[in-house]
């Protein structure tokens, strides 16, 4: 019996060895849309796989949405062109479209170490402070 007990503690204890036990682990950034700009709960992440959990909490009940694109400009220095960000221009990873008032997408993607902005690209959205910046480290 004793033995078992153990056997069940070991395993336990493994079970419990989440996303800190190794680098590769998955990051996720809660990233909330609101009216007038983007908020990550982090700014700086590490290279590898990241994972978005946006939810629009936007006040003006729109549907939003995330794209990343792969820029060192300024989150709110990126050219507009017709009330949007001409995306081509960029080095796009993903995006996630049309996410609905009080709903929640997630984006997964893999980043290398740079920078990057992340806008909502319905038109005027970017222009009224939809955008972020993300940071990747090493
Ligand atoms: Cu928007």
């Amino acid at each position: 019996m004793k033995p078992l007990h153990h056997a069940a503690m070991l395993i336990g204890a493994a079970t419990l060895c989440g996303s800190p036990c190794y680098s590769s682990a998955q990051q996720v950034i809660n990233t909330t849309l609101l009216s007038n700009a983007i908020h990550l709960d982090s700014g700086e992440v590490k290279a590898g796989n990241v994972t978005f959990d946006v939810h629009n909490a936007a006040g003006n009940k729109l549907v939003h949405e995330l794209v990343v694109l792969k820029t060192t400009l300024a989150d709110n220095a990126l050219p507009v062109r017709n009330g949007q960000v001409p995306e081509q221009k960029f080095k796009k990873m993903g995006e996630v479209e049309d996410v609905s008032p009080g709903a929640s997408k997630r984006l997964t993607i893999k980043l290398a170490p740079g920078r990057y902005v992340l806008v909502c690209n319905k038109p005027g959205h970017y222009a009224m402070g939809m955008h972020s910046s993300l940071t990747v480290t090493p």
